[in-house]
């Protein structure tokens, strides 16, 4: 594309040359063809003259004036001798003399038509005849004004030193004219030529401004007018990274922002964050949307300064921190955290260097947010992704479609039969090792992946429902139910897997139910209406509370792991995980009993009246279902 352009301004310029040569051309020519007339006119001229004054010098002795005004026959015979030498071309050939005055009047005319009289006054161009009178040295006057008469020679009449007349000869001629009428034409088509050209360059210039326009709302952030991703993407073709050091930057719970504002004002103090942070760094610094609330920035290194990013990073910090944003009535306050690779040349590529600052920014947020945290001043920097998966990981593995489900079987407490399964969420690494919910939930809970991986999930248990027709339960958080989008999601993945949305069981982990939680209530209850049991996590631990059940119509509640496992050695477990029993069974809730993992404790639970059973003494999560009982 760039070489078709080159080819088409090449061509573009050759035309021009060529006709600005055609033009030099023809106007040089025209030049030399008037050059070449006037020679020929001058030295014919020269020669008429030359003759005159021979005819002067023999017949005349010293008083020119004198000597023709006292004998009309010698001036008769000499304007004879004159008229003899005009022609077409030069019709008048005359001599005028200066009076007392200095007008010119006429002395001898040998012209064919409108002869002067003797002592006529002739009007001339006085500055011109005057001068050559005094320098005594012929001349040329160029008439082009006059119709026609195109050259006029001058030539003085000197006796004893003393000029005393000037002969004139004119030269008339329509070549030139008609040279010029005949390349008239040719001049108007150049004229064309060079206002088509002038237009063409202002349309070229039109098209440059609109592509560069164009060019340069596609590399734009609309809102914030920063660069947009776009940008970032050609950026990282051509830059020398070793130049710069990375920030990435994040506005603190800015979900807070816009579920207590709205998103006008989310929008407000996105671009006026940028602004700020626009103001803080300098002009060689390059500032990027990374995404939503997320902003890259590449400050230019000068002499290698390590710690130059840090500061200007403390700088924005400080100053975002100080600002107190006002818009109409409402006054709000934001923090940023920023991760800083200060060295990038030491990674492998430019995107591992800008996935180092974003690992740093986590854990900036991780140790409090309103805060910098730069490879220099990390306390942990994440080298070995085995030990920190954090969200890049996750991104990765989402993407490399790595994320997976296993299933641990739950088993009826009488009959040992498989009743259902919990699906267990896993991540298998590029080595094929499992990594655990433990290890990455906690880095991705407040972020959208998260949300990305609750409807995988539920996307990977719905297809294993459809296709094996058993009953499977996954693990949601409180807050995902109150949570809007992750609410959408769930009732979107519902509607979609309606016919087998009763096989669903929702096993609620962080129960703590408000008085005020409205929404909670409601939810659960659509969520009930497609079908869907629901399970308690994690009974007789953390925050369950019995509230739930008169709030709640409740399907099942799954005895928290730490009363189970020891309930063969520990009195109080017992008593707790039976006092359970009973209520449950007096409110007509199923019971599971997870952690059973050895006979001993099974006999017990099953003897206590618990219905379902979990643990590694019947089986361990796995990839494939067992192949025991299926019932619904
Ligand atoms: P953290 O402190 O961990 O960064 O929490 P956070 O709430 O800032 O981060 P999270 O990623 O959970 O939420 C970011 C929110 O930013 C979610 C999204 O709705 C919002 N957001 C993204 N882009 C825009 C935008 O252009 N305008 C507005 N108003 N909000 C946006
Ligand atoms: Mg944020
Ligand atoms: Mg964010």
């Amino acid at each position: 594309m760039k070489h078709l352009a080159k080819i088409y301004a090449l061509f573009f310029i050759s035309i021009i040359i060529a006709i600005a040569y055609l033009y030099i051309s023809l106007t040089q020519t025209e030049n030399i063809l008037n050059k070449n007339i006037n020679h020929l006119f001058i030295t014919q001229a020269q020669e008429f003259a030359s003759n005159i004054q021979r005819h002067l010098h023999t017949r005349i002795t010293n008083n020119l004036y004198n000597s023709i005004k006292n004998d009309p026959l010698l001036k008769k015979e000499l304007e004879e001798d004159m008229t003899l030498l005009a022609t077409n071309n030069y019709k008048y050939i005359y001599i005028l003399y200066k009076d007392s005055e200095g007008d010119f009047r006429y002395l001898l005319d040998g012209s064919k038509e409108d002869k002067g009289e003797l002592d006529e006054k002739l009007n001339v161009d006085k500055q011109a005849w005057n001068e050559v009178y005094t320098s005594q040295k012929p001349k040329v006057i160029y008439q082009n004004k006059l119709e026609n008469l195109w050259v006029t020679y001058l030539e003085p009449v000197v006796f004893d030193g003393k000029t005393q007349a000037i002969i004139a000869i004119d030269f008339s001629t329509n070549l030139p004219k008609d040279v010029q009428h005949a390349t008239q034409p040719i001049n108007h088509i150049f004229l064309y030529i060079f206002i088509a050209i002038f237009i063409m360059l202002l349309i070229l210039l039109y098209q440059t401004l609109l592509n560069f326009r164009t060019k340069q709302d596609a590399i734009t952030d609309p809102l914030t007018q920063t660069y947009n991703r776009n940008y970032l993407r050609d950026l990282l073709k051509n830059i020398n990274i070793a130049k710069y050091q990375i920030i990435m930057l994040d506005i603190d719970h800015f979900k807070y922002v816009n579920d207590s504002y709205g998103h006008k004002i989310g929008d407000n103090i996105l671009s006026d964050v940028s602004s700020l942070i626009k103001n803080t760094i300098r002009n060689d610094d390059i500032f990027i949307r990374f995404g939503g609330e997320e902003f890259l920035l590449f400050i230019h290194r000068k002499n290698t300064q390590e710690m130059l990013a840090t500061q200007i990073a403390q700088r924005i910090r400080h100053t975002i921190e100080e600002k107190v944003f006002t818009y109409n009535n409402i006054t709000l306050k934001v923090t940023v955290s920023m991760g800083i690779t200060c060295a990038p040349e030491h990674f492998k590529n430019i995107s591992d260097a800008i996935k180092h600052a974003d690992e740093l920014l986590y854990i900036a947020k991780r140790e409090g947010r309103n805060r910098v945290v730069s490879d220099t001043n990390a306390k942990e920097i994440p080298k070995n992704s085995t030990k920190t998966f954090n969200i890049n990981d996750v991104k990765d593995a989402i993407e490399e479609n790595r994320l997976i489900c296993h299933y641990q079987a739950i088993f009826c407490a009488q009959t040992q039969k498989v009743i259902k399964y919990e699906a267990l969420v896993r991540i298998v690494n590029k080595d094929g090792s499992m990594v655990y919910p433990n290890q990455f939930l906690p880095n991705i809970i407040h972020t959208n992946l998260y949300n990305q991986m609750t409807k995988m999930i539920l996307d990977i248990v719905f297809e294993k429902i459809k296709q094996n027709k058993v009953s499977i339960s996954v693990n949601l958080n409180f807050s995902d139910i109150i949570n809007k989008a992750i609410f959408k999601l769930i009732i979107e993945e519902l509607e979609k897997n309606k016919d087998v949305a009763p096989w669903l069981t929702i096993e609620l982990l962080e129960y703590e139910v408000l008085e005020a939680e409205h929404s909670f209530i409601n939810n659960i209850k659509t969520i009930q209406s497609y079908g869907v049991k629901i399970s308690i996590d994690d009974f007789g631990a953390g925050f369950a509370n019995y509230n739930v059940f008169q709030i709640l119509k409740i399907d099942t509640i799954k005895i928290d792991g730490s009363l189970i496992k020891n309930i063969d050695t520990s009195e109080t477990s017992y008593k707790i995980v039976k006092s359970i029993a009973f209520l449950t069974h007096e409110l007509g809730i199923e019971t599971v009993a997870e952690f059973v993992h050895s006979l001993e404790v099974y006999k017990i639970v099953k003897e206590l009246g618990i219905t379902k059973v979990q643990g590694f003494y019947f089986a361990k999560p796995q990839e494939n279902l067992l192949n025991g009982d299926k019932t619904p």
